[in-house]
């Protein structure tokens, strides 16, 4: 204990609650607010660490729950280059946040000091951001309260979404080097996307409004000072559910969640046929599409949409700029509507891997490719480009004006694609690009294939943790026997197809079926549930 005194001194002010066990999940910690003071003060002790053993590189924090409600709250930690905390440091930031005494917190430090020969002479930078939550601010005091009681040197962004704080991560610790990613402030992430986003629809007729669903979170502020930049002539957006202000609002009955699982519209928004409209998350990191057609049917064009009409319009681009060999491949998880694996396999004939749940293992698995496309259901993606087609963009000498406009084109996408992390606006851009290209209604991208009915339910269970699930996330292992009951639902349906995984980001077992038609769908969900409760 006499190593950090400082440490010990301000841990008592951040005691853990004895009878709470915190787990780094699929996106960091998760919970109600009120029961993170002391996992987020020692977040802060773990950032600096991971910044100490990285050579003082700056490392990013974000405090958010994304798409979960107003009075819940989290915290992620971001690697140097943008992408998610490295999976050996997760168990350490679950050991830190378990530890029952401050003697024994000191304990996990020394083990992680240790395990990883970390010298602690070496410097720590943080930075660190937040959502609109009423309860970030005291959370980002706790934070820097542990970042100061190991001497870091650490700076508050503010309000800012998640990808943003990837985005200046990232261009903090590249700055000066040939991998130099922009200027690390919101203001040079909106001057980068939208110069990309300028040149991409160069010369073309833009499309008719496009409604955005802030979720009333920091997707609103954060939308409209990009709209000022990129200007009315380029792109015309109109901002609703932005109500950033009123208590319990954020996320409640509107957001890219909402509208992808309950399969409609988000209220606040009076749907207008034919219009186009797409929702954010509280975060903005998920995007979601949807419009209502003559009869006033609705129709959601959610991540895996997205992640079809990327590949399209890349591996076109691709082939038009002559580079050759370059291979373009998508990443799914088992919450991908078949349909859409069925069309990027059969149709454009792309490679297709699945991974486990979480975005860290789909970015990952595109890293295997030379231009990664990789979409979660739900909205949460982007596309990868390797190092490899960077170095074949810029050394393509090209023999016709086609192809010189298609490598410009590419070398745009690359600038304006977010390479951190999924990131709402800078899908949004994308998506608006292929259709500003294209000329086409939402309704003519939706025409690419017809979703199988599908289904996700939650179920509240005795211990989640008892359920246990391999081949990434499609079948499970445990509770033993569970799985062949499952198989025995599914085969009484046509095209069905059920699975069921414990979430990591909120204490319920997430239940997901389809199948040929509705009826169908639901009936199997009903069955599967049934056998999980
Ligand atoms: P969990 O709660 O583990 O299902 C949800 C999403 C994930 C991922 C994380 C992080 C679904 C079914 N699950 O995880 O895909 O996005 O949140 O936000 O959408
Ligand atoms: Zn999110």
């Amino acid at each position: 204990a006499t190593r950090y005194p400082s440490l010990v001194e301000a841990a008592e002010r951040h005691p853990k609650p004895a009878d709470v066990t915190y787990a780094y999940g699929t996106a960091g910690f998760r919970m109600k607010a009120n029961l993170l003071d002391s996992v987020i003060f020692r977040a802060g002790v773990l950032a600096a660490l991971r910044s100490k053993k990285l050579d003082g590189k700056t490392i990013g924090v974000m405090i958010t729950a994304s798409h979960n409600p107003a009075q819940d709250n989290g915290i992620k930690l971001v690697d140097p280059m943008g992408e998610m905390l490295e999976q050996t440091w997760e168990a350490y930031a679950s050991q830190l946040a378990n530890a029952p005494t401050i003697e024994e917190l000191l304990a996990v430090v020394d083990r992680v000091i240790a395990a990883n020969k970390i010298d602690l002479s070496k410097p720590a930078n943080v930075v660190y951001a937040r959502d609109t939550r009423p309860s970030g601010p005291a959370l980002v005091a706790a934070l820097a309260d542990g970042l100061s009681a190991v001497q870091a040197q650490h700076r508050d962004e503010g309000i800012l979404t998640t990808p943003q704080l990837h985005y200046i991560v990232r261009c903090l610790n590249t700055q000066g080097t040939p991998e130099a990613y922009g200027e690390p402030s919101a203001a040079g992430y909106y001057k980068k996307l939208a110069d990309a986003y300028h040149k991409l629809v160069n010369g073309k007729t833009r499309l008719s409004p496009l409604h955005v669903d802030c979720a009333n979170g920091v997707g609103a502020p954060k939308i409209r000072e990009f709209a000022q930049v990129v200007g009315e002539a380029a792109l015309a957006l109109i901002v609703t559910n932005d109500d950033t202000e009123t208590e319990g609002s954020l996320n409640y009955q509107c957001g890219a969640d909402y509208v992808k699982v309950n399969q409609h519209g988000p209220h606040g928004v009076e749907m207008q046929p034919n219009g186009r409209y797409a929702s954010l998350d509280g975060d903005a990191d998920r995007l979601v599409y949807y419009y209502m057609d003559n009869d006033r049917v609705f129709h959601l064009l959610d991540g895996d949409k997205i992640a079809g009409l990327a590949a399209m319009f890349i591996k076109d681009l691709v082939t038009a700029a002559g580079l050759e060999g370059i291979n373009v491949g998508t990443v799914q998880t088992a919450y991908a509507n078949g349909s859409s694996t069925n069309y990027l396999t059969n149709i454009l004939q792309v490679p297709v891997s699945c991974t486990q749940t979480g975005v860290k293992h789909l970015h990952h698995e595109a890293e295997k490719y030379d231009v990664g496309v990789y979409f979660e259901a739900n909205g949460h993606g982007t596309v990868l480009f390797s190092p490899v087609v960077l170095q074949a963009i810029s050394d393509t000498v090209s023999r016709t004006p086609a192809q010189a406009l298609a490598i410009a084109q590419l070398r745009a996408l690359t600038d304006m694609i977010n390479q951190t992390v999924g990131d709402a606006i800078s899908d949004l851009l994308l998506v608006e690009v292929i259709l500003t290209h294209k000329q086409w209604t939402l309704s003519q991208w939706d025409q690419a294939y017809t979703d199988l009915p599908s289904r996700l339910v939650r179920v509240v269970v005795k211990d989640r943790n008892i359920f246990r699930t391999i081949n990434a996330d499609r079948q499970l292992e445990s509770p033993a026997g569970m799985q062949a009951l499952i198989d025995g639902a599914v085969a009484k349906f046509a095209n069905g197809r059920s699975f069921v995984r414990p979430s990591g980001t909120e204490d319920v077992v997430r239940v997901y079926a389809e199948a040929a038609t509705r009826h169908e769908c639901d009936e199997l969900a009903f069955r599967v549930a049934g056998l999980v409760f």
